[in-house]
C-alpha cells in the first residue's frame, strides 16, 4: 500500500504521519527542500501537539520518508494551500501544479484525492479535466474525490482519527475507492457523496463559524453603545439549548476562517450577502481595537503585546488580526513590545522580546492571543514593572487575581 502525500503543511504532515502509522508506505512531497530535510532527519517544521513524537517513530521505522517529486503510488493525496488571490479570489496554481506533477506516474486503478480547501466546482471544471485530458477515464480507469480536511490545529492529530470524513466523489466509484483508504484509520462516520457536495460542506462549515463570530463581533460593538457586558450576556444567552453565540475577539485570522468564505463569495457574489458583511465586520475588529486603545492612551504610550498568532497555542500567524494591530499602534506611534512564546524570531518581520522585557515600563498590556501560558501571569511582577499595570485582554483569556492590576476585558470596555 503506497501513498504520496503531496504537500506537506499543517495539513499533508499530519495525514501522512498519520497514514504511515497505520501501516501505509507514505512518500510526502514538498517544494521546500528543507522541509524535506527535515522530515528526513525525522524532525518536523511546524509545531503541531504530538506531530514531533509521531514523525520521530514513523520515519525511524521507514514508513514515511520525503522527497521533491512524486513517485509510484496506488494513492496521491493533494494537500497544497489554496490562498487567496488579491481580488479576493481563490488562487489554484499550487493545486494545479501538483495535479500535474502526478500525472507522469500515474497508472490504472490509482485514486486521487484533493483535502485541500477548493471554490465549489474545482473538482468537476479544474481538477477532473487535468486528469481526464491527459487520457485518462475518470471513474473506469483511474478515480478522483475532494476529501476535506475539517481538523482543528492544536488537535489535528486527534480529530484526523474521530471526526467524521466527508468523501466527494467525482463518481460514485470514486467516491468509495477513496472512503476505503480514510477506512484505514478514521473512527468517525466516513460519508460518501458527490464532489460539489463535499467542497460546498466544507466551506459552509467554516463560513457557519465565521459569521457565528461576526455576530459576537456585532454584539460588542452594540454593547459599546448600550453599555452591556458582552461577555455575561453571551454566556446568558448561550444558556438556552439552541442557543451557541461564539466570542468576541480582536478578529478573525487563520488560513480557513479568514479566506474560505470568499470561496463562496466567488462563485456568487450577489447572494452571499451576509457572508460578505460577516467577512466585512470581522475585517474591521482589529481597526476597532486600536479606536479602544486610542481611547485610552490617545496616541502615546508603550503597549506591550501578549501573542501575535491567529489563536492559542498554536505557531502560525497567517492572517492574524494581532499583525494588522501592531501595524497600525506602529504608525500610529505607540511604542510597541510583543511577546509570543509560540512563534520564532525568523517567522515574523516583528522584533519579539521576553515576557520581562514586554512588562517593563508598559503603560498596557494587550492580550491577542489566547495561549496557556498567560492564563497566570506573575502578577506581582507585572506590578512592579509596569509602568502602569492595565491588562486589555481582547480573548478573555486571563485569571487576574490582583486588584491593583485594572483588567479590562469585552465586559467592562465600556464602563
Ligand atoms: N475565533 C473568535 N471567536 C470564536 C472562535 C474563534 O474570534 O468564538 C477566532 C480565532 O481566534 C481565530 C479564528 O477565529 O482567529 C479561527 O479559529 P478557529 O479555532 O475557529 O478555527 P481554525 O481556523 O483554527 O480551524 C477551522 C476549524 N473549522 C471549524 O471549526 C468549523 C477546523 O475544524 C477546520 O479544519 C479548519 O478551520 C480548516 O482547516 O478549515
Amino acid at each position: 500500500k503506497k501513498l504520496c502525500v503531496i504537500g506537506l503543511g499543517y495539513i499533508g504532515l499530519p495525514t501522512a504521519a498519520v497514514f504511515a502509522n497505520y501501516g501505509w508506505n507514505v512518500q510526502g512531497v514538498d517544494v521546500n527542500d528543507r522541509v524535506i530535510e527535515t522530515l528526513n532527519k525525522g524532525e518536523v517544521h511546524i509545531e503541531e501537539f504530538g506531530l514531533a513524537t509521531l514523525v520521530k517513530e514513523v520515519v525511524s521505522k521507514g514508513y514515511l520518508t520525503a522527497d521533491n517529486k512524486p513517485s509510484e503510488a496506488s494513492v496521491f493525496i493533494i494537500a497544497v494551500p489554496t490562498p487567496h488571490n488579491e481580488n479576493l479570489t481563490a488562487n489554484l496554481s499550487y493545486l494545479i501544479s501538483a495535479t500535474e506533477s502526478l500525472l507522469p506516474y500515474l497508472k490504472k486503478d490509482d485514486t486521487i484525492i484533493i483535502e485541500s480547501t477548493i471554490p465549489p466546482r474545482t473538482i468537476d471544471d479544474v481538477v477532473g479535466p487535468i486528469i481526464s485530458n491527459n487520457g485518462w477515464s475518470i471513474g473506469e480507469d483511474v478515480f478522483l474525490a475532494h476529501c476535506p480536511e475539517r481538523v482543528l490545529p492544536g488537535n489535528i492529530l486527534k480529530e484526523l482519527i474521530n471526526n467524521n470524513r466527508i468523501i466527494g466523489g467525482f463518481d460514485s466509484l470514486s467516491a468509495h475507492k477513496a472512503a476505503e483508504v480514510y477506512k484505514t484509520f478514521v473512527k468517525g462516520e466516513v460519508i460518501e457523496t458527490v464532489a460539489l457536495s463535499a467542497e460546498m460542506a466544507k466551506l459552509m462549515e467554516n463560513t457557519f463559524r465565521d459569521v457565528n463570530i461576526s455576530l459576537a463581533n456585532e454584539l460588542a460593538k452594540i454593547s459599546e453603545k448600550l453599555n452591556v457586558n458582552t461577555l455575561d450576556v453571551i454566556e446568558l444567552a448561550n444558556l438556552h439549548p439552541r442557543v451557541n453565540l461564539h466570542t468576541p475577539g480582536p478578529g478573525v485570522g487563520g488560513h480557513c476562517l479568514a479566506v474560505d468564505p470568499y470561496f463562496i463569495i466567488e462563485k456568487a457574489h450577489n447572494e452571499a450577502k451576509l457572508i460578505s458583511t460577516a467577512r466585512e465586520i470581522n475585517n474591521s475588529m482589529p481597526m476597532y481595537i486600536v479606536e479602544q486603545i486610542d481611547k485610552l492612551y490617545q496616541g502615546k504610550g508603550h503597549i506591550g503585546i501578549l501573542g501575535i498568532t491567529y489563536k492559542g497555542n498554536v505557531d502560525d500567524i497567517r492572517e492574524s488580526p494581532a499583525l494588522k494591530i501592531i501595524n497600525e499602534l506602529l504608525d500610529k506611534g505607540y511604542e510597541v513590545k510583543i511577546h509570543d512564546p509560540y512563534v520564532k524570531d525568523e517567522s515574523t518581520i516583528f522584533k519579539l522580546s521576553s515576557f520581562e522585557e514586554v512588562i517593563e515600563g508598559s503603560e498596557c498590556l494587550l492580550v491577542l492571543s489566547d495561549h496557556n501560558e498567560f492564563i497566570k501571569i506573575d502578577e506581582e511582577k507585572f506590578i512592579n514593572k509596569a509602568s502602569k499595570p492595565v491588562i486589555f485582554d481582547t480573548k478573555n483569556c486571563m485569571k487576574i487575581t490582583n486588584n491593583d492590576i485594572k483588567y479590562i476585558n469585552y465586559n467592562n470596555l465600556y464602563l
